[in-house]
């Protein structure tokens, strides 16, 4: 790729913060941008540092300026009111969308979740796992939210032509901390690697994809991310001796689909 230039949303963020050590190449300029404060720029990392909000236009609107592919890990990362909700992840999104258009960015990449589908049962997933483009079964308000993301980029899709990649991200953290994350870990590396060829991607398309690791316990397919050459190269199962025992939820939402609507908690 010849130098370019990637916008980071929500990168003070959980994820995000993951991800600004592993994003860095010698032919990227990483620009980061969150409401909240980012850590300094270490001597010799090629990143820039905004602060605003994914729901302003203005501030939107210049973080996109001269950008060539924009990851939306901003927005509120579990569940709340049904205001904020449709505030920050749903009008947010749209503002990312139309700040990127406005501005030429040809790819987006966004982060949904597990719990756009979180009423799928994990059982219903069959022996190649449960497709990455099942119909959505939001379990709160919050996986309303990572629905209507989903639709809001495949409006981009196909009203612009944008390259849009919809993550359906299982538990993005350093290790997997239960029984239901063995099932749906996704590596802090695993993300780098999904986000890389996301990135690269050939043709303007539109896709929705599982965001996990090559768990031994994978209860989601990966069929449709490897075919833009995503190779998951861990697997939750080496830290099995380390989480506590437990069964496996019926939903892959887990404790969202029983967590009061509306409520934010700190699951
Ligand atoms: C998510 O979407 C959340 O943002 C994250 O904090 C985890 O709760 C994750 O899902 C999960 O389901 O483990």
């Amino acid at each position: 790729m010849p130098e370019h230039r990637v916008l980071v949303t929500g990168a003070a963020g959980v994820v995000g913060k993951l991800m600004r050590p592993r994003l860095i190449r010698s032919d990227r300029i990483l620009r980061m941008l969150d409401v909240r404060p980012l850590e300094p720029a270490a001597p010799g990392e090629r990143v820039e540092l905004l602060t605003g909000s994914v729901t302003d236009p203005e501030v939107m609107a210049s973080a996109c300026r001269d950008t060539d592919a924009v990851i939306h890990l901003g927005g509120i990362s579990r569940e709340d009111s049904w205001e904020r909700i449709l505030e920050v992840n749903i009008a947010g999104t749209q503002t990312v969308l139309e700040a990127a258009r406005a501005a030429g960015v040809p790819r987006v990449v966004l982060a949904s979740s597990n719990h756009s589908v979180g009423f799928r049962r994990i059982g219903e997933a069959g022996p190649d796992g449960l497709p990455a483009d099942s119909s959505p079964r939001p379990d709160t308000y919050y996986g309303v939210g990572k629905a209507a993301m989903e639709a809001l980029g495949s409006l981009y899709h196909w009203r612009f032509g944008m390259d849009v990649t919809c993550l359906r991200i299982g538990s993005c953290f350093e290790r997997p901390a239960d029984v239901r994350q063995l099932s749906l870990w996704l590596s802090p590396d695993d993300c780098a690697r999904l986000l890389e060829s996301c990135l690269a991607a050939k043709e303007p398309d539109y896709r929705v994809l599982w965001g996990v690791s090559a768990n031994t316990r994978s209860v989601v397919s990966l069929r449709e991310a490897a075919e833009i050459g995503y190779e998951s190269l861990d697997d939750a199962e080496a830290f099995a001796g380390e989480v506590p025992a437990g069964v496996l939820p019926e939903f892959l939402g887990g404790a969202f689909c029983d967590t009061p609507l509306g409520q934010s908690n700190p699951l």
